[in-house]
Formats: structure tokens, sequence, C-alpha cells
């Protein structure tokens, strides 16, 4: 009886334990599925294709190596470049770090080049990682989104070869420079015409992020068998204004680049090691 009550006691502990982590995930904003803690991750639901303002990126650049996108001088950036294709699910959650497999940039050696170019990182320093540690952007990418982007997108290599293609078939940057949305350090566009101009042309609403009231990514959402959808967007309970819980006011900036780089401002800016913390 007395070893009853003991195990009793002990679950009950486990539960308030488990409880108050999952409140203080929910407090610090954590929106990981919660199942991550236990390793058992269902399958995600759509695709979000996150994509990032590299005149926003590299505004508050302050340090400058090889691997930072924003310290290419005249070869840096100027449309939107890739942060991530992202498995998530319609509650507005995501699976992170789903199976065991460690990031091998041999296996993408043919892509390179791509990478490079439409998926640079715009920070020194090296990125935390599931299994490998610290690592390069693109391995954050693939062990924290990738590896749940199963049975959709089985490996490594499909990963990035999928979501490359998924950029040159979805060029939103052409989309809003066709529609006159143009980058600008002295025009302000409004919001609504921005998500028009990609929902007439995909046929599906994207999701912006701003800082302050620079665009700072655009997410286009799809189903799993790649036909564009809508991004889930929550609705204001006041005004039922779709926008207004982004984190973008009415009226936004898409920054012109400037340049933080090796051809000019090197002077201006230090160098630092490449996997120096910031
Ligand atoms: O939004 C801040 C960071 O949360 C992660 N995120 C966000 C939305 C989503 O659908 N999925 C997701 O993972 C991103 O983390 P990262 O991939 O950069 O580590 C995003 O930057």
């Amino acid at each position: 009886m007395a070893s009853f009550s003991l195990i009793l006691i002990r679950l009950s502990l486990v539960a308030v334990l488990l409880t108050a982590s999952f409140c203080q995930l929910k407090a610090i904003g954590i929106r990981e599925a919660v199942d991550d803690a236990v390793g058992e991750q269902r399958e995600f639901d759509y695709f979000n294709f996150a994509l990032q303002w590299p005149g926003t990126q590299c505004k508050n650049t302050r340090h400058c190596c090889p691997s930072n996108g924003c310290c290419r001088g005249s070869n840096a950036p100027t449309e939107f470049t890739i942060h991530g294709l992202w498995p998530d699910y319609n509650d507005g959650t995501w699976p992170s770090c789903c199976k065991k497999s460690k990031f091998d940039e041999k296996e993408i050696s043919t892509l390179l080049d791509a990478l490079e170019k439409y998926w640079p990182s715009y920070r020194c320093g090296s990125t935390s990682t599931c299994y490998s540690g610290e690592g390069l952007f693109w391995a954050h990418e693939w062990e924290k989104h990738g590896t749940c982007s199963f049975p959709v997108v089985r490996d490594e290599y499909s990963y990035f070869s999928t979501t490359l293609n998924l950029y040159f078939k979805y060029n939103v940057t052409r989309v809003l420079n066709e529609a006159g949305y143009l980058p600008s350090n002295t025009e302000k566009y409004p919001l609504g015409g921005i998500v028009s101009a990609i929902q007439n042309a995909f046929h599906a609403t994207p999701k912006l992020d701003c800082s302050k009231d620079a665009v700072n990514e655009l997410h286009l959402c799809f189903y799993k068998d790649f036909k564009p959808r809508d991004c889930i967007i929550e609705r204001s309970p006041e005004n039922d204004n779709y926008f207004s819980s982004s984190s973008c006011p009415k009226y936004v900036s898409l920054p012109v680049y400037m340049s933080s780089g090796v051809d000019d401002a090197t002077a201006a800016i230090p160098w630092i090691l490449e996997n120096e913390p910031l």
C-alpha cells in the first residue's frame, strides 16, 4: 500500500513538472509542437516557405565575414532570398528536429553555387543545429525543418533542390516589382497592396513579417503536393482585419540593400572570425 502511494506521488510530481515546462514554453512564445518534448511528432500539415528581404536583414549588420550575405558588396542579394522550407501544423505550431540525420555538405555539393546565391546566411558565426552541434545556416534548416518534411521530402538533397525549385517557380520579387513595389528607402507601400499582388499571382494569401515598418520576411504556403494555399493568419477578434496580427503596420517599406561589403565598406565594418559568437 505504501509503495502504491509512493508511485501515485511520483506520478503527480511528473505531471506537475510536465505542466510547468509546457506553460514555460508557451510563456516564452515557443510554438514548436508540444510533443517535441517526448520525441513523437506527427506528420506535418503543410509547407511554409519563408523568404527574407536582404534590405531589412542587412540594415543592422555590424560585422562582416566571408559567409555573411550582407557583405558581398556589388554581388549582394537584391531580391528575396530563402530562409527555409518549414513543415507546419494547421494549429500554428510546427515539428522540429524529427529524424536524426546530420547535415552533410557533400550531399548537396552540386547545389552549393545556387545555395550561396539564393539561400545565404545574413550573419557571421554558426547556428545551433539539432544533431551537429553548431553549423551552417543550411545545416540548421535541414536538421530542424528538413528532417520533419517526411514523407514528402525524404532526404537532404531533395530538401534543398525542392526548395530551390519552389524559389524559382514562385518569384515573389518579380511579382512585387511588376506591381510597382520596388525597393526604396523613401516609399511606403500599403501592406494590402503587397498581399493582393501575391494573391493575384499565386492565388493564395502570403504572410508578412516586419521589423518596424520594413518587410523582413514573406511567407508563401503550400499543400503537401506543392499547390499554393493560404498561410495561416490569425484574425483580430475586434475588426476581422487579417493583417492586424502580423508584425507589419498598414504601410510598409522594402528598404534598398545597403552594401556592407567587401567592395567598399570594409573599413567601416569590422571583419570577425567565422565562429565568433555575436
Ligand atoms: O519566427 C521566429 C522563428 O521561429 C521559427 N518558425 C517560425 C514559424 C514557423 O512556422 N516555423 C518555424 O520554425 C523559425 O526558426 P528558424 O528556422 O529560423 O530556427 C523562425 O525564424
